[in-house]
């Protein structure tokens, strides 16, 4: 009888290669586990760009723009949303923090002393800015 001798010979290897082919899938979803979920959530990173001298920002597509703007001590700031998604501003130095303001709200602060005033969005922390306020002697 050829076939009862055959067909334990191809079980074997069969399950050995499952068994085998199981273990990968297992080390690879742990591995995938233990990968950092890029692009879902983003540490929060210092603004960039040059500062632009400006005293209006406006939040659109989930940015401060222009994220670090320039400003003269005594100037108000004006923070404008132009999403769907309510956004706030809050210093990191925790001096104030916004409101949440919904589409089209608005958001006023003056810096009456010079520094630097970091700040984030209090739904979506990855957003970032910084108001950059000078003396009176520049
Ligand atoms: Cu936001």
């Amino acid at each position: 009888m050829k076939f009862k001798l055959k067909y334990p010979m191809l079980m074997i290897p069969g399950c050995i290669l499952a068994a085998a082919l199981g273990m990968a899938i297992a080390a690879e979803r742990a591995a995938f586990a233990d990968a950092p979920m890029h692009g879902m959530l983003m540490p929060a990173s210092a603004p960039s760009g040059p500062p632009v001298s400006a005293n209006a920002v406006a939040i659109h597509n989930f940015v401060f723009g222009p994220n670090a703007i320039t400003v003269a001590a005594g100037t108000t700031v004006t923070w404008t949303n132009q999403d769907n998604e309510p956004h706030s501003v809050v210093m990191i130095d925790q001096s104030f923090r916004s409101p949440p303001m919904d589409t089209g709200g608005h958001f006023s602060h003056t810096f009456a002393a010079p520094g630097q005033y970091r700040y984030f969005c209090g739904f979506h922390p990855q957003m970032t800015g910084v108001v950059i306020v000078r003396g009176s002697n520049g």
